[in-house]
Formats: C-alpha cells, sequence, structure tokens
C-alpha cells in the first residue's frame, strides 16, 4: 500500500485515532526523545503489543537493506528487526543482507523500490553516496527510513526519519574514561577504527579525541580501520605490536568489541595480557565483549542498544497511517566497568 493511494480524510481520521492510542501508551511522536523501548519511552510499538500494521489492517510490506553480519551487534540488531517486523505484527518484511558493500544496499533498494513496497528501511554502511538511489525512491513516493547509522546529504527530505545511538557521545565517553582514569600520566593509545567512511567510525573516532584534547598525557600514536570484524581486529593489532613495540602500547581504543576481542587473541599470542600490560575500552556492549570485560580483559565498554526492531516498528507504521514522526530519535545507551558488567551480564537481551 503506498501512501499517495490513501484518501487524504482516511489518512487524516486514521492519524487521530494513532495519536491518542500512543498518547495513552505514554508514548508520543512530538518529541525528539520518541516513546519507543530502545530510547527508553512507553511500549507503544506493535511487538509490544501496540498498533502493529496499516489502519485498514492491510500488512505493511517493508524493504530493509541491511549492513552485513561483521559483528555481534549486527546479529543482534537483524534478530530485532526480524523478530518485529513479522506477519503476526502486520508486516511483510522483505530483508537483504549486503555483505558491507554500498553497491548491494543500493542494488537492494532499487529492487523494493521495483517491488513498490510501502517503506524502505536501511543502515547505510558508509556515510556519502546515497542522494541518486534516495532521489528514486522518492521519485517513486515510498518513504525511507534510516537505522543504526545516518547518511550525509544535503536534502534531508529524503528520508522520513533517523533512528539511531549518538555515537560521538560514545566516543567521548570513551575519551573521558581513559582521560580520567588512565591519563594521569603519559599513555600512548593505539585506536581501531570502525568501517573507512562509516558514520560510527567517523564518530566515535572525533568523539574520542574531542574528549582527550585538553589532556596532553594521552596521545593516540597510531590509528587503522579494523572494518568492526574480529578477524580484522586481530590482524591490525598483530600489525600494532609490531610497528609500535608492545612496550609502547598502554591502551588500545576499539570501536567495537568484536575488534577489541579480536586484539585480544593477538595480545595473547603475544605473550601479554589484556586489560592489564595493554589496557582495552571497546563500544557496543554485546555478550561477548561484557563477558570480557568481566573477565578483565577489557576495561571499559560504553554501549551501542542494537535493539532497534520496535522502534523501527512503531516509526513505520506511524509514518505509513499519516502520523507524524520525528525527523532523530536518538538511542539511549549506558556504559560498563568491569564490576557493573559482572552485576549485567545475567539479564543481558544480546
Ligand atoms: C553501531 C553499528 C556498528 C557497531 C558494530 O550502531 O553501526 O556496526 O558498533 C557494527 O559492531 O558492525
Amino acid at each position: 500500500m503506498n501512501l499517495s493511494t490513501l484518501p487524504r480524510l482516511r489518512t487524516a481520521a486514521v492519524a487521530i485515532a494513532l495519536t491518542l492510542s500512543v498518547a495513552a501508551c505514554g508514548g508520543g511522536s512530538g518529541s525528539s526523545e520518541a516513546a519507543s523501548p530502545a530510547a527508553g519511552g512507553g511500549d507503544a510499538s506493535p511487538a509490544a503489543g501496540g498498533e502493529g500494521g496499516s489502519a485498514d489492517g492491510e500488512l505493511i510490506s517493508v524493504g530493509f537493506s541491511q549492513v552485513g553480519a561483521e559483528s555481534g551487534w549486527r546479529a543482534a540488531n537483524t534478530q530485532s528487526i526480524q523478530e518485529t517486523l513479522t506477519e503476526e505484527n502486520g508486516f511483510e518484511l522483505s530483508f537483504s543482507d549486503a555483505q558491507q558493500q554500498q553497491q548491494n544496499q543500493i542494488q537492494a533498494i532499487r529492487t523494493y523500490i521495483a517491488q513498490g513496497v510501502d517503506v524502505i528501511a536501511f543502515s547505510p554502511v558508509v556515510e556519502s553516496g546515497w542522494d541518486a538511489v534516495l532521489e528514486e525512491a522518492a521519485a517513486a513516493d515510498i518513504p525511507v527510513v534510516l537505522t543504526d547509522r545516518a547518511v550525509d546529504t544535503q536534502n534531508e527530505d529524503l528520508y522520513v526519519s533517523f533512528i539511531g545511538s549518538d555515537f560521538v557521545e560514545e566516543g567521548r565517553r570513551a575519551g573521558q574514561w581513559v582521560s580520567e582514569e588512565l591519563g594521569t600520566e603519559p599513555i600512548n593509545v593505539v585506536e581501531l577504527q570502525g568501517t573507512t567512511g562509516s558514520a560510527p567510525a567517523n564518530d566515535r573516532k572525533a568523539g574520542f579525541e574531542e574528549a582527550i584534547a585538553d589532556n596532553d598525557n594521552v596521545t593516540i600514536t597510531a590509528s587503522q580501520t579494523g572494518n568492526f570484524t574480529r578477524a580484522e581486529g586481530r590482524q591490525v593489532m598483530e600489525g600494532f605490536l609490531q610497528s609500535e613495540g608492545a612496550e609502547n602500547i598502554d591502551v588500545l581504543y576499539a570501536h567495537n568489541d568484536d575488534m577489541g576481542l579480536g586484539a585480544i587473541e593477538a595480545i595473547e599470542a603475544a605473550g601479554l595480557v589484556p586489560g592489564e600490560d595493554i589496557k582495552i575500552v571497546t563500544i557496543d556492549a554485546v555478550r561477548d565483549g561484557m563477558q570480557a570485560l568481566a573477565d578483565g580483559k577489557i576495561n571499559f565498554i560504553v554501549e551501542c542498544n542494537p535493539l532497534l526492531g520496535p522502534d523501527l516498528a512503531q516509526i513505520i507504521t506511524d509514518v505509513v497511517n499519516g502520523v507524524p514522526v520525528d525527523k532523530r530519535i536518538v538511542v539511549e545507551d549506558e556504559s560498563f566497568t568491569q564490576e557493573q558488567a559482572i552485576e549485567a551480564l545475567p539479564d543481558r537481551q544480546y
């Protein structure tokens, strides 16, 4: 069903009805922190028994292009989307894995346009190069929702909403911890960056550098992409140990847990103790990362909540039913020390 086919009056009536129901759930899409589980809001989402699907009872067809399957975070994110956008909840989901290739995502989006889906959603593997295909979606009158990662565009009308964490703040919190907890003496930091050109890699680097800028004790001596994968994290860390010398590396800052876990393998293979000889700070807080934190192999983790399925379902339902949605919905994240990880692990959802 395409919005342009809906008679305006019905759309308006539906919008009023749904606004009341969302407000009743303590939700409300009038704020920048929308009423959604991952953003800490109400439980109005279809997955929580909300009004999933379109107002006339039809399934909402959604084309979703996923980055890939590169990390534990991505697996949890995919699971959240697939277990929420179900027929039972009022959706017909077409899902594709782009294997971290932008061209595959562009092709998938074009396929969804040709299929005439009601809504397209995707997590852009990199920030730039999307305007052309997003203009094709706009020409086909198909609304686009961004999840997880942002696009870099001059024309923000090309998407209706972007829901994801604040990656600059994640990097800032990692840098603040390093500066305050370890930066009381001169320390050398090596950095495992995420996928080159991706919003999380760009923003987590910027946030970390901003947080350490005033502390002359903290120096980033090497920085290279590990593409968010465990294997590449290990390879690059092996290179750092060779090029910098283990005695010249005090801290590893990895843009995600998986690269940090790969680096731990390299550090241990070199006969060193991760979390002691080389302190480690990562971002995501997926189960394997939290276990390494609890075991003392990682020292601090900033969370990046992957459970975007219910929020995405709510946004899509609102868009199709003519309910206004926020342009930017920021997902709330926590952070964990080793002690906090031990406490949190039993109840972690991912
Ligand atoms: C962040 C997400 C990143 C994760 C990685 O929202 O895009 O991609 O931090 C994942 O683990 O690969």
